[in-house]
């Protein structure tokens, strides 16, 4: 395999300074009514979402939950579809169907974009499955935020993960807060890459606005996940800057004093001294920020331009071509259906 150039680098910088405008700008956008339904911003966790994406391969997947407008533009959707998708437009990377938490781009390995809290990892598990089943040397990533360890499927998919040795790295992004609780209170064990241990699964927790630290501990995992079928968890320890939603105004249950100190110390502005130290030119800074903003600008322009999805299209990649069958089978009289509708004489129709 090719040596890949040393984290971070300038396209690394750039992909970081085009999420945050990109955030920035979906905030604006949903104000000014341009964007419906749920928003969420990941502005302040650059690091690990460029850090781990930089360690994935062209063949790998990657599963999320709704906190993915980084991760898609991280992993290589144009950030023009990403915004169609936010705008509900039909270029949009989900069709416009999806939405702000639904970005979606199986081309690039991107299995979505999962609304449902902890409902990415059941999904994420399987897709581990079938690689193995194909015979694939291939790892999925899955991310999930600090709030979905609680859930029942975290337990369910990281048993089976590790009971059926699955190429899997599950990447908790511990932000500290999940919509308004801090992991110390809702977390009887907050170290949460620790649980890790209770399926005998490898873990570890890195800083996650090391962008380094963040390439360097994703790479060896999912190199451990491919080649060994080690399935592992890797928490990132990380902020985000903005409300859980923008309609979260983000300081209910936290103060503005943490919020200052956690921006004080950027991951954006980290990565820029560190290419800087290393010989990086003003200009070739001030270059990758330039095309950050007119990549997003762009995006803006394209989405407000495109057109509505068709209406015929509402109800397009719901169900598999096989559904015919399937529904046939349900159907009264037939040898797995009804003998009458059981709703219907139950209301006494
Ligand atoms: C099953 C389920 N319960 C509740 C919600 C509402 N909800 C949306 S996000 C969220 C908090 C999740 O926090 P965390 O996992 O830390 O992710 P973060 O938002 O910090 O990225 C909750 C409770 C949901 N979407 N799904
Ligand atoms: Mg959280």
């Amino acid at each position: 395999m090719a040596e890949r150039a040393k984290t971070p680098t300038l396209e690394q910088y750039e992909a970081m300074v085009t999420i945050r405008a990109f955030e920035t700008e979906a905030e604006r956008q949903y104000k000014a009514a341009k964007i419906g339904g749920y928003c969420h911003l990941s502005s302040g966790q650059e690091a690990t979402t460029v850090g781990t994406m930089a360690a994935m391969t062209p063949s790998d997947l990657l599963v999320t939950g709704y906190r993915c407008h980084g991760f898609a533009l991280a992993r290589g959707v144009p950030a023009s579809e990403a915004m169609a998708e936010l705008f509900g437009r039909r270029s949009g990377c989900a069709g416009g169907r999806g939405g702000s938490m639904h970005l979606l781009d199986p081309e690039r390995g991107f299995y979505g974009g999962w609304g449902i809290v902890a409902g990415q990892l059941p999904v994420a598990t399987g897709l581990a499955l079938a690689l193995t089943r194909r015979g694939r040397e291939d790892a999925v990533l899955c991310e999930l935020g600090d709030g979905a360890v609680n859930m029942g499927a975290w337990h369910e998919s990281l048993n089976l993960a590790a009971l059926w040795e699955l190429p899997i790295v599950y990447l908790v992004v511990n932000n500290v807060y999940g919509m308004g609780t801090s992991v110390s209170r809702a977390s009887a064990e907050p170290d949460l890459f620790k649980r890790a241990a209770s399926y005998r699964m490898a873990s570890e927790r890195v800083d996650g606005d090391d962008i380094e630290a963040v390439f360097d501990a994703t790479d060896r995992l999912l190199g451990a996940a491919r080649e060994q079928r080690k399935p592992a968890v890797l928490e990132a320890m990380t902020y985000r800057y903005r409300g859980h939603s923008v309609a979260d105004a983000g300081t209910a249950y936290r103060t503005k004093d943490e919020i200052a100190e956690r921006r004080g110390r950027d991951p954006i502005t980290r990565v820029r001294a560190t290419l800087a130290e290393r010989g990086a030119e003003e200009a070739e800074l001030e270059g990758a920020e330039q095309r950050a903003r007119d990549t997003v600008a762009a995006a803006v322009e394209f989405a407000d331009a495109d057109a509505e999805p068709a209406l015929d299209r509402l109800a397009a990649g719901m169900y598999a071509p096989t559904s015919d069958l399937q529904f046939a089978r349900m159907k009264p009289g037939s040898p797995y259906g009804e003998d009458e509708l059981v709703y219907a004489a139950g209301l006494g129709a």
